[in-house]
C-alpha cells in the first residue's frame, strides 16, 4: 500500500469512528467544542489554559468577549471530561502554585484536558424559544513536539533519515551533531543485526535533540518528538533508533541493521504517533499554537529562523499548506488556529501591536513557504497572565516606559542580580514599528546580529501577587488581550 493510502485509510478510519451518526446526533443536543492547545515546551500552554478556564468562570475584564461583555454568559462550569483514559488537566493545582506560591506551574510533559459548560443566552430569536444555550468546551494541552512526528507518517526511514542527516550537516546544528553523525558512520546498515550499537547509536542521537532543544539559541524541535520525552516508553523499541546515512535505494536484508531500524520507525508510527493522531488531534475543531517570539528575537537570528521553520511545519500539520499530502486529510474539522506570541507583558504595552505585526509575518512568510490554504488563521500578541504594570519614568524632557514586576530570583540585568523578592521597574525597550530591519537578518544568509533590538531587556517575572486567600471567584487574573483570544476561538459559537 503507498504511504498516501495508508494515510488516507488512517484518516478513515479517525473519522470512522468519530463521525458516525451517533456523534454527531450528540453534537446536536449537545454543542462542543474540542479546543486542542499546544506549543513548544515552555510556550506558555499550561498558564494559558489555567488562565483562560479561570477567567471564563471568574473572569471580570473580558471587555473584547462580547457573549460575556454583553452579559449573555450567565454561568461556566467544570464537568467530567468525556474521555476517561486521559489525564485531567489539573487546573486547581495549577492556580494553587500561582496564587499561594507565585509559581508558575510545574512543566507539563503529556496531554491532559478538561471539559467546561457554557450556559448563554443565544442572541437567536429561534434558538431563545427553545432553552438557554449551552457550549460545551473540551480543552486539549498537548506538547507542540507531537505535533511535529505527524509528517513522519507519510515518510518511510530512508526519507526520515534522509531529511534528519541534512538538517543535522546544516550550520548551526552541524555544532552539535558531529557526534552522532560519526557514529552513524560507523554503522554498515548490512550488517547482522546487533543492540548495543543501535543503543549507542540511538542514545547519541536523542543527545544531540535534547542539546539542539537546550542550546541558547533557541533551537525549536525536530522529530521524533517523544527521543525528548519519552516517558513510559522509555527504553523500549519504539523509542530506540536512530536516522542512518546513505541508505537510499538499499532494500533491507533480513534481520540486518537497516531492517531492524526500519521496523523501529515504523512501530514508532503505529504505536505513538498513529494512536495520538486518531484518538486526539482528528477529533479538534480549533486550535490555539502558542509561541514564544521574544525569547527566539532575543536568542537571535538562528533562534527566529528555527522559530519560522517549525512554525511552517506545525501549520503544515494543519493542512494550511496544500502540497504536504497528508495535510487535506488532517484538518476536516480544524476551522480557527490562532498563533498567539504569549509573554507580551514583557514589553510595554506600546510594543504589543509591533510584537503582533512581527508574528503575524512570521506566519504570513511560513504560510507563503508552505503554500497555504484551509483554515481561518489569526495571530495576537498576548500575556496569559500579566506579571507587570506599567509605569512611566520622566527624565528632563524626557518620557521612559517602564514596566514593574518581581523579576525572578537569579535574574540579571546589567550588573544586578535579582532576588527573587523585591519589585522592580525595568525599562523593557520597545520593538520597532518596522519589522523590516529584523526581516533583513532574519533572511541575511550569516551571522548577523538584530541591530535594532540590542536594546532590548528581557527578565523573566514571577506571577504577580494574587489574592491568595480571597475566595476563589473573587481572585482576578490579569491578562492581556486573552479576552480576543476567547473572541476569536468561540465566540461565534456564542451567538
Ligand atoms: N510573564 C509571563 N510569563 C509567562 C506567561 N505564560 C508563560 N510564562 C512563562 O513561561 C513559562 C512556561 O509556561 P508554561 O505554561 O508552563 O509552558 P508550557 O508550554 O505548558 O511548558 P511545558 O509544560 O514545559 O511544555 C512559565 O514558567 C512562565 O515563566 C505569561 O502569560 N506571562
Ligand atoms: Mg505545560
Amino acid at each position: 500500500m503507498s504511504e498516501y493510502s495508508a494515510v488516507s485509510r488512517l484518516a478513515e478510519e479517525a473519522y470512522g469512528v468519530f463521525d458516525t451518526a451517533t456523534s454527531r446526533a450528540k453534537e446536536i443536543f449537545q454543542p462542543t467544542v474540542r479546543l486542542g492547545v499546544t506549543g513548544l515546551s515552555r510556550a506558555g500552554k499550561t498558564v494559558f489554559i489555567t488562565s483562560l478556564i479561570h477567567n471564563l468562570i471568574h473572569g471580570k475584564r473580558l471587555p473584547f468577549f462580547n457573549a460575556k461583555y454583553s452579559g449573555r454568559i450567565s454561568k461556566v462550569y467544570l464537568q467530567p471530561q468525556p474521555d476517561d483514559d486521559v489525564p485531567r488537566f489539573a487546573y486547581e493545582g495549577h492556580l494553587k502554585s500561582l496564587t499561594d506560591e507565585r509559581l508558575w506551574p510545574e512543566s507539563t510533559r503529556s496531554i491532559s484536558q478538561l471539559r467546561l459548560t457554557i450556559e448563554y443566552e443565544t442572541t437567536n430569536s429561534w434558538g431563545k424559544m427553545f432553552s438557554p444555550g449551552k457550549l460545551n468546551l473540551d480543552i486539549i494541552d498537548y506538547p507542540g513536539e507531537w505535533l511535529l512526528d505527524l509528517p513522519l507518517l507519510s515518510q518511510d526511514f530512508a526519507t526520515f533519515s534522509k531529511n534528519a542527516v541534512e538538517m543535522a550537516k546544516s550550520y548551526p546544528r552541524s555544532e552539535l551533531s558531529g557526534k552522532w553523525l560519526d557514529l552513524a558512520g560507523q554503522i554498515d546498515p548490512d550488517a547482522d543485526f546487533e543492540d548495543p550499537p543501535i543503543i549507542e547509536l540511538a542514545e547519541a542521537f536523542s543527545t544531540y535533540l535534547k542539546d539542539c532543544k537546550h542550546d541558547k539559541r533557541a533551537f525549536s524541535t525536530l522529530p521524533p518528538g517523544r527521543f525528548l520525552l519519552p516517558g513510559d516508553l522509555e527504553g523500549s523499541p519504539a523509542v530506540t533508533f536512530a536516522p542512518l546515512l546513505n541508505i537510499e535505494g538499499m532494500t533491507a536484508k533480513p534481520n540486518s541493521m537497516l531492517a531492524i531500524m526500519e521496523r523501529r520507525f515504523e512501530s514508532y508510527k503505529s504505536k505513538v504517533i498513529r494512536p495520538f493522531y486518531q484518538n486526539h488531534f482528528a477529533r479538534l475543531d480549533r486550535q490555539v499554537i502558542l509561541i514564544d517570539a521574544l525569547q527566539a528575537l532575543n536568542a537571535g537570528r538562528e533562534a527566529v529562523v528555527d522559530l519560522e521553520r517549525a512554525l511552517g511545519d506545525i501549520l503544515l500539520s494543519f493542512n494550511t499548506g496544500k502540497n504536504s499530502f497528508p495535510s487535506n486529510l488532517f484538518t476536516r474539522r480544524i476551522d480557527k488556529i490562532l498563533v498567539a506570541a504569549t509573554k507580551a507583558d514583557h514589553l510595554h504595552h506600546e510594543s504589543h501591536d509591533h510584537l503582533q505585526a512581527i508574528v503575524q509575518r512570521l506566519v504570513n512568510r511560513a504560510l507563503v513557504k508552505i503554500d497555504a490554504t484551509g483554515a481561518e488563521v489569526d495571530v495576537l500578541a498576548m500575556a496569559a497572565i500579566r506579571a507587570t504594570k506599567e509605569a512611566t519614568h520622566k527624565d528632563g524632557d524626557d518620557e521612559f516606559q517602564l514596566i514593574v514586576g518581581t523579576p525572578r530570583e537569579g535574574e540579571q540585568l546589567g550588573d544586578e542580580t535579582f532576588d527573587g523578592k523585591t519589585q522592580k521597574a525595568i525599562f523593557p525597550g520597545d520593538l520597532p514599528e518596522n519589522s523590516d530591519s529584523i526581516f533583513k537578518v532574519v533572511d541575511s544568509d550569516h551571522e548577523e546580529e538584530f541591530d535594532d533590538l540590542k536594546h532590548l531587556n528581557f527578565v523573566r517575572f514571577r506571577p504577580p501577587a494574587l489574592n491568595a486567600n480571597a475566595p476563589k471567584n473573587e481572585i482576578d487574573i490579569p491578562h492581556i488581550r486573552l479576552d480576543r483570544a476567547l473572541e476569536f476561538l468561540i465566540g461565534d459559537r456564542l451567538l
